[in-house]
């Protein structure tokens, strides 16, 4: 009796740390895009796909001072760009960040982003129940989406 509390004990340790491994939003199509000599802004874009209603709240990457998540609209004929406090990722509808529309805007890059090289990012995220978690990206620098 006494070995089979203990079996089923670690057995449950395991399945709840299996649990806290698995990623929680799916993070597809992640890019930088290249900078210019001298290009003090960037953009990011990526697909994010969360299986339960979650909001994307903060990211940071060691190239920028600091990152933000935008959208854009056309508002008169003129793109129009705004700062967004969050992302709201709704359960299982993938939410698409490219040119046009959302992206992460890098500000104060410290090193120009070069073709081939890559970006790597901390995505905060926060769940319905205010249950917040972290999610490590690395994304390629591009030119363009391909
Ligand atoms: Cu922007």
């Amino acid at each position: 009796m006494m070995r089979f509390a203990i079996v089923s004990t670690s057995l449950l340790a395991f399945i709840s740390l299996t649990a806290v491994a698995a990623e929680e939003v799916e993070i597809t199509h992640a890019w930088t895009r290249a900078t210019a000599p001298g290009q003090q802004v960037g953009a990011a874009y990526m697909t994010l796909q969360s299986k339960t209603d979650m909001a994307l709240e903060r990211v940071e990457s060691a190239v920028a001072g600091s990152v933000e998540i935008h959208s854009m609209t056309m508002k008169d004929g003129v793109m129009q760009m705004r700062m967004l406090e969050t992302l709201p990722l709704k359960a299982n509808q993938p939410e698409k960040l490219a040119p046009g529309g959302f992206h992460l805007m890098l500000f104060d890059l410290k090193k120009p982003l070069k073709v081939g090289e890559s970006v790597d990012y901390t995505l905060h995220f926060k769940d319905s129940a205010g249950k917040t978690s972290t999610q490590h990206l690395i994304s390629p620098i591009k030119r363009t989406a391909d």
